[in-house]
């Protein structure tokens, strides 16, 4: 097999670039990266030297592909089956990427702000970055809750890296700044995608790991 993620069963992008493998239902191995070793760490800042996950490593074209979208993008047309996760049509891929980027930059970005500043020490704390953070997942969830009003997915009809992308911010969101029961849109959209079977098999997979998470 020539295709390596290197991840973390806990981290929200890894999760994001996982449910995109599988649902292309792409062949790969897993190699958890323990980036508390300090062994672990340097060899995978080799690969790619932010050491943030996930990263993709593909032997046979000898490329290393880091950042949860480039992944997707990069495995996007791999599938035997010819599955997609970006539409086709180029308006539609364009307001795909968009809708991704909105979940990673305002959803997904802002929580670990909250999350880190919570595993910080009281003296280093951020007040107010938590409070800008906080507002401006409010503004994305109110955006996206108006643009799931038809559903199903992020895009509609066919589930794309925008539902990726969704998931973790909509999951780990949830636990630090809930939208539930304001938010029914995005409320119903998260139970669904928790029924995706790609997901189901994320959240499954993480489930040992999940009382780690310190929000
Ligand atoms: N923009 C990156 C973000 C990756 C990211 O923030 N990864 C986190 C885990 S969810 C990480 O590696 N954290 C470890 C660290 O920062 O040391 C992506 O989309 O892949």
């Amino acid at each position: 097999m020539s295709m390596t993620l290197h991840f973390h069963p806990l981290s929200s992008f890894c999760w994001k670039a996982l449910i995109g493998l599988y649902e292309l239902q792409i062949p790969f191995e897993k190699h958890l990266v323990d980036l508390s070793s300090d062994t672990a760490h340097a060899d995978f800042a080799r690969l790619w030297p932010i050491a943030k996950f996930p990263v993709l490593r593909d032997d046979a074209r000898d490329r290393t592909i880091p950042e949860s979208t480039i992944i997707l993008e990069y495995i996007d047309g791999m599938s035997r089956g010819g599955a997609r996760l970006i539409p086709p049509d180029p308006v539609r891929a364009l307001e795909c990427r968009l809708r991704d980027r909105t979940f990673d930059l305002y959803i997904h970005l802002p929580m670990q702000k909250i999350v880190g500043d919570k595993l910080r020490h009281e003296d280093k704390r951020d007040p107010l970055g938590v409070e800008q953070a906080r507002a401006q997942m409010e503004t994305a969830y109110a955006l996206a809750d108006e643009q799931l009003r038809a559903g199903p997915w992020a895009m509609g009809a066919d589930f794309t890296l925008a539902d990726c992308a969704a998931f973790p911010a909509l999951f780990y969101g949830d636990k630090v700044a809930p939208f539930g029961g304001r938010r029914k849109n995005l409320e119903a959209y998260l139970e669904r995608l928790k029924g995706r079977a790609s997901v189901a098999r994320v959240l499954d997979e993480a489930q040992p790991y999940l009382e780690m998470f310190p929000g």
